[in-house]
């Protein structure tokens, strides 16, 4: 989609006005915790600190500091489709981040096999390539780990390592092509301008299949939400990868590497590696000689915002029950409800589609008998895709999926 000219003339003004220079504010540890909400995981802590000491980020759920690991408390997703970006989650894997970045000057390099070498700057990339606009869902790999049973080491995430947001940006096939992909070139490297504390440690580099990185929908965005992107979220730019864990994006984007060669990197070779059996990447604890793949497309996932776990609603009269889901790498089809353990299933309706690969809202009405109700939800994608019953479960807590539920009792 073109994005009117106007909109790149916004979108500049604000970048230069307010942003350009980055945040500039660097935290202090001290004063983390304001408030709590309630977050419960199995065998963890029932209720979590809310944090506002990170810069462009208010009441997050704090669950790291060094690197930040900020989680969206589970009720922003009721409160619209697309996730406020002051309320996106946060996740980096090393604790020497930027913390200033000067979009006039940051430069990104795209090197390797490729006719020329470009460097590039935000303004380039503004002025240079045609902008495009995709609405898409952010969802960490590790996004819900805190419920897998047996327990997994990790970042033990609630659901809330996800957000929505309309992203604006580049094609990366058109930067791509301004440098020339030389023939037999056969994976894209991305690295971001963050860098290990620790000195021969691996800096995390993602790489994607050449047509998959020309593929015309992974691209290179400066805003989220109309807004520049916080740097806790990238900025000035990251990839976006519509469909695709956010292990890909990578934030603050400083060198693309055209491989001439599989990429034989720490980060793709040895971490976020699941089950060679998608959709399900799953196994049982314990079981050896599985046949591990590079994470990659997600799978369809459904959420009850409302009412809340544990809510007392009237019987016999009709509640309204809503909430999100996703497609994964496809649209959402439909989203189903059941009241009997998923026995029988019927059809929620579906909100506004924004786009495939964003979230979609879907609501409906339950009459219910006075006594306690499990509540079940679950997405069926438009690749006939629909979430199971049982959860999933591997070493690397990654992926999950499965049909969610909800305890509400009726009086
Ligand atoms: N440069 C950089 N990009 C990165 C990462 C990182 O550590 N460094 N982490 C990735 C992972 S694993 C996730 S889940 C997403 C999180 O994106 P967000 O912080 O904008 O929500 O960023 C991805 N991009
Ligand atoms: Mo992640």
């Amino acid at each position: 989609m073109r994005v009117a000219n106007a909109t790149q003339q916004a979108t500049r003004r604000r970048l230069l006005g307010a942003g350009l220079s980055g945040l500039g504010v660097l935290w202090a540890p001290a004063a983390l915790a304001d408030a709590s909400v309630r977050l419960p995981l199995p065998g963890g802590p029932d209720t979590r600190r809310l944090t506002d000491a990170f810069p462009g980020k208010k009441d997050m759920i704090l669950q790291r500091t060094r690197p930040p690991l900020l989680e969206t408390p589970f009720s922003v997703f009721d409160e619209g489709v697309f996730t406020p970006v002051d309320r996106f989650y946060v996740r980096w894997h090393w604790a020497d981040i930027p913390t200033q970045v000067d979009a006039g000057s940051h430069l990104m390099t795209v090197d390797g096999h490729v006719r020329r070498r470009l460097q590039l700057k935000l303004a380039d990339l503004m002025r240079d390539f045609e902008h495009v606009e995709i609405a898409a869902v952010n969802q960490c790999s590790g996004n819900s780990r805190g419920f897998f049973l047996p327990r997994v080491p990790g970042a033990q995430w609630g659901n809330g390592a996800m957000g929505n947001a309309r992203w604006v940006g580049v094609r990366l096939r058109d930067v791509l092509d301004a440098a020339g992909v030389r023939p037999g070139a056969v994976a894209v490297q991305f690295e971001g301008a963050d860098r290990p504390v620790l000195s021969g440690a691996p800096n995390l580099r993602k790489s994607l299949a050449v047509d998959h990185a020309r593929d015309g929908e992974v691209m290179i965005a400066w805003q989220m939400n109309g807004q520049a992107l916080p740097l806790l979220n990238g900025f000035p730019f990251r990839l976006v990868v519509p469909g695709w864990y956010a292990t890909y994006w990578i934030k603050a984007l400083q060198q693309i590497r055209v491989l001439d060669s599989a990429d034989q990197d720490f980060w793709m070779r040895h971490a976020y590696r699941v089950p060679d059996n998608w959709p399900r990447a799953d196994m049982v604890p314990g079981q050896r000689d599985v046949a591990m793949v590079p994470i990659g497309r997600m799978v369809p996932r459904a959420f009850i915002t409302h009412p809340g776990p544990g809510a007392t609603v009237r019987a016999g009269r009709a509640v309204p029950v809503r909430g999100i889901a996703f497609g994964g790498d496809a649209a959402v089809h439909a989203v189903e409800l059941s009241t009997d353990g998923g026995r029988s299933w019927r059809a929620a309706q579906l909100g506004r589609d924004e786009g495939r690969y964003g979230f979609r809202q879907w609501h409906a009405q339950l009459s219910l008998a006075r006594g306690a109700h499990t509540l079940t939800v679950r997405c069926r994608n438009t690749r006939g895709l629909t979430q199971p019953l049982k959860p999933n479960w591997n070493p690397g807590g990654l992926m999950r999926t499965v049909a969610e539920t909800m305890a509400v009792s009726a009086v």
